[in-house]
Parts: structure tokens; sequence; C-alpha cells
């Protein structure tokens, strides 16, 4: 008899009909998961994502095991772990006598060239399938790309609610009568907004065995090389239940209001009107067509207004689908982008949270807390300030790999070194998303609370964003000001007198010697 294939599940494969356990045989294949230090620790994860991660695999290998699979699950403490995918491969190919290795592809370019070893680690065939729990493939994305000059989200999007028939009248054309709906996604916060709170789940028995593992192995200061971060409470959902929960709570309570305030920020409110479900998403446990169809009906059903069931489906059928596209037809490259030359050092804060700007601080309190911030606190805020002060891609982006219980490779390069720093160039955005303290002060309350005058432009108590703007256009003038989308804003330097200029590039000067670059710089990934 042939022997046993054995079928591996990564910990965001956390999807029953996943491509590796499609077709196996229950009474012969053993499905292997793994908790493994190179995973938890190839950047340094808040604690709060490897719990999720670790519980939520837990939960899964039941969930498998109740479906009739044999699950070798290898626990992170177990005496025997390898500390690598890749060698708890080989270890149970032998441990089981099996014939063949089946894994469906990674999210992440590191581990998907690691795996071309495993056929030889494993002394048997290995196949990577593909993950087909996105709804654009590799090859779909590269028929898109192919012969463009310019790969903007707006176009693939289009083509992705045709293909998909989301949100479009019978005639094929949008409802509503547009693609997007974008400038009704704006609106400043009101005072006295009161969003309802996001799902919380209280952790069971498995979750409370997983958070003491991760308080002993990775919790603590963060200069010592431990992970930043606080672990409890931990009120994430670890099932696939409580993921349609939370999504259902979102449709029910929030997205009514999330299209109007979707690019808001508000202290002390973390997640005002939004969903929170990427990292359930993103680890398998919810399936993005249905939660797009979930959205679509509610605005049918007239319980939620276009502006915010558009809104909702251009993030994960538009730019989520996009971004994964765009990192497999460029990397490893990618990754190496570094096009305005950045090389400062991140700052220390963004692993402390201890600044005197009030943006900064409540967005990376926030993010210390919850690991979670939503997508104008990630780009204009910590995206931007990077950006202004030039600091060096990689260590911005696997700061934002790091800290958020979302974030995977696939998701966060393009979304850093393409969004935020415009380190490819403008692969993905027309221009840099640069901004001043005023657009920080149009959509926030931050500015109210801070020691900082977000109207004044120089001197000491000027908001420091004002000074780095400018003086982040002055600096990259040879790389920028060929941009069409910026001729505007280098007139209005170009009108500035110069003292005036000198004023700011000193200020810029004088602000950036404060800062002090982090004391242990983030952990090097091998790409
Ligand atoms: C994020 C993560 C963590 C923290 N730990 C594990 C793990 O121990 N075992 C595992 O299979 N997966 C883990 N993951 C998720 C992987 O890093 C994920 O599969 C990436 O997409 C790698 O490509
Ligand atoms: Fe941030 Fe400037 Fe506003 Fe302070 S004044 S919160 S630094 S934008």
């Amino acid at each position: 008899m042939a022997r046993g294939i054995l079928r591996i599940v990564l910990g965001d494969q956390l999807t029953p009909d996943i491509a590796a356990l499609r077709g196996g045989d229950r009474d012969r294949d053993i499905v292997l998961m793994a908790e493994v230090r190179a995973e938890a620790t190839y950047v340094r994860h808040h604690p709060k994502k490897i719990a999720f991660v670790f519980s939520a695999m837990r939960h899964f290998a039941e969930e498998l095991r109740g479906q009739g699979w044999t699950v070798d699950y290898v626990c992170y403490d177990a005496a025997d772990n390898s500390g690598s995918l890749g060698g708890e491969a080989a270890r149970a190919v032998r441990r089981h006598g099996l014939g063949a290795v089946t894994v469906t592809e990674p999210g992440e370019w590191r581990l998907r060239r690691d795996m071309d070893g495993w056929e030889s680690s494993c002394g048997v065939p290995v196949a990577v399938l593909e993950d087909d729990r996105f709804l654009c493939s590799h090859g779909r994305f590269r028929r898109w790309a192919a012969g463009r000059k310019s790969l903007r989200m707006e176009f693939f999007y289009r083509e992705m609610r045709r293909e998909h028939g989301v949100l479009l009248e019978p005639d094929g054309s949008p409802v509503g009568g547009r693609w997007n709906f974008d400038a009704d996604n704006r609106k400043p916060p009101p005072a006295g907004l009161d969003p309802p709170p996001v799902a919380a789940f209280a952790p069971d028995a498995m979750t409370q065995a997983v958070l003491d593992l991760v308080e002993d192995a990775f919790v603590g200061d963060y200069a010592d090389g431990r992970h930043f971060g606080d672990l409890r409470p931990f009120r994430f959902g670890v099932t696939r239940r409580e993921a349609e929960e939370a999504f259902e709570r979102f449709v029910r309570s929030c997205l009514p209001r999330f299209g109007d305030y979707q690019d808001a920020m508000v202290a002390g409110q973390d997640t005002l009107y939004h969903s929170v479900i990427g990292l359930y998403l993103n680890a398998g446990l919810l399936d993005p067509l249905s939660v797009i169809r979930r959205v679509e009906q509610a605005w049918r059903d007239g319980h939620a207004p276009l502006n915010a069931a558009e809104g909702y489906v251009r993030q994960i059928l538009g730019w989520r689908e996009y971004v994964r596209g765009l990192y497999w037809l460029k990397m490893p490259a990618y990754a190496q982008t570094n096009a305005l030359d950045a090389q400062r050092p991140l700052p220390d804060f963004y692993w402390t949270g201890d600044t005197d700007l009030n943006c900064l601080r409540e967005v990376i309190g926030q993010t210390r807390r919850e690991a979670y911030a939503h997508h104008i606190q990630r780009l204009m805020v910590t995206g931007n300030f990077a950006l202004l002060i030039g600091a060096v891609p990689q260590e911005v982006c696997d700061w934002y790999l790091s800290v958020y219980a979302d974030a995977y490779e696939w998701v966060e390069l393009p979304n850093t070194h393409g969004m935020a720093l415009f380190a490819d160039g403008g692969v993905m955005a027309s221009k840099p998303y640069a901004a001043s303290g005023a657009y920080i002060d149009r959509m926030s309350d931050y500015c109210g609370g801070c020691r900082y005058d977000v109207r004044q432009k120089t001197g000491p108590g000027a908001c420091p964003f004002n000074v780095l703007y400018w003086d982040f256009l002055i600096r990259n003038r040879q790389r920028l000001a060929g941009n069409p989308r910026l001729g505007m804003i280098y007139k209005t330097l170009d009108r500035m007198d110069a003292d005036r200029v000198r004023s700011i590039r000193a200020d810029a000067a004088r602000f950036l010697d404060t800062l002090t670059p982090a004391v242990a710089p983030a952990q090097k990934r091998a790409s």
C-alpha cells in the first residue's frame, strides 16, 4: 500500500478546505501543525499576535480532529521541537514513515524560498500548492499587470468588481454610478462620537495555556531582546465561530457609519467603526468573498449606505488582493527598494511610545496595547512620520510586521515600501503620502492634547510635522519635483523666501538630531 502524505497547515492557513487538505485520505495521511521558533521570532512579533496565532492553530487542530483528520501538533515548548517548519516537516516524515509532503504556499517569500530545500531535507517529494483562498491568483494578477505602465489599485479593483459581480447593476455598471466613493469616506470626527465596543472574547482554557506560554517565552522589556506589546488583556477571537461573530457584530453595529468615519482618528477610541477582522481574514478564519457578499447584502437590504459598503468592499476586494498580487509579482527585489535613499534609523520611541508628539504617542500606545491600529493611523501618523524623517524602509517594514496582529509580509511590505514610504518609486502610489500637521489635525482630535502647536509653522513650539513636511520636499526635490501631482507644492516652495526655507531646514535638523535610534534594532530577516 502506498505510504501516506504529510499535509502541512501553517499558522495563517486555518481554513478547513485549504488546498493542502483537499482530496486527502483521512485514514492514511497525517496533518502537521507546528509552533516553531523561526516563525515566532523572524521579527519580534507582538505577544498578542503570537498568542492569537498559536491559540487559533490549537483550536483549528481540534476542528480538524473533529472532522476525522489525524493531526500531529507540535507545541512551542515541546522538548524535541526543532525550531523551524522545515525541521518539523522532516521529523514528521520520518516519525510517521510518510511518502510525500503537501503544503499550501506560504504568505511570505522567506518561507517560500526555504521550502525549495525541503525535498532534500525531507527525502520525499514536496508539493507546494497555490493558495486559492485569494480571489486573484498569481497568474491572474500577472495578466492584469502585463504591459501596463502604471499598476494603480483603482483599475485592478474595477476588474475585480466586474469579475466577481460585486456592487454592480444588471448591465455591469457600478451601483450608484461610480466605482469609488473614497471622497465620501473622509469625514472628520465630530465631538462625542460613541462607537460600540469591538467584539471581545474571554480566553478559554486552551487560550489561557497559550497566554502563559507566550508570557514566559516572549514578554519583557524590548531593550532586553523581548517582544514589544502588552499580552493582556487578550480579547481576540481564536475560532471561526468567534471570528464570524465579530464580523457579524461589525456589520450590525458599525458598518452604517464605517463609510463616513473610515479615515477619522479619536484619542481613546481605538477601533471607531472599523471591523478589526484583518487578523481573522489573514489567518484563514474568515473567507474574503463571504465577507464581501455579506456587506453587499447589508447595503441591498438598506441597512448600510453605499459609501460604507463600497468603502469596505474596496479594502477587501481591492486593496487586499492588489497588495498581495504586487508582493508576489515584485519580490524579492521589492524588499530592497529605497527610491528616496532613506537612511535614518527608526527612532526608539516606535518601540517605547515615549514621545511628546501626541499623535504618535496615541497611535503607538494603542498599538502596544491592542496590536491594532486602523489604516489611516498606520499610513498618516506612523507611516507619514517615517516618510518625512527618511527612515530606513526595511526597519519600518519590520516594525509594522512585528506590531500588528494582522501583519504578514505579503500585506505589510507593499503597504510600507509602496504606500507609506514611496520606497518603490511610485509603483503603488502616484505621489508620496506626505502630509503636514494640518491633515492630522483635520482628521483627529490628537492635536488638542499635544505640547506642540499645529498652527505654528516654524520655531520651537511648532508641530514637527510642519517643518518636516517642507524639509522632506526640499531634501527630495531632485527626485520628486518632476512629479506632476507635486507641481503645485513645489511652486509654493519656490515662492518661499530664502530666510523661511533656511529656518525650516534648521528647525528640521534640530528636531531630527533629537531622535534616538532604537536601542536594539529590529532583527533582520533573511530574504
Ligand atoms: C506568524 C506565525 C507565528 C508567530 N508562528 C507560527 C508558527 O509557529 N507556526 C506556523 O506554522 N506559522 C506561524 N506563523 C505564521 C507564518 O509565519 C505564516 O505562515 C507566514 O505567512 C509565513 O509565510
Ligand atoms: Fe501630531 Fe503635530 Fe498634532 Fe502634535 S500638533 S498631535 S505632533 S500633528
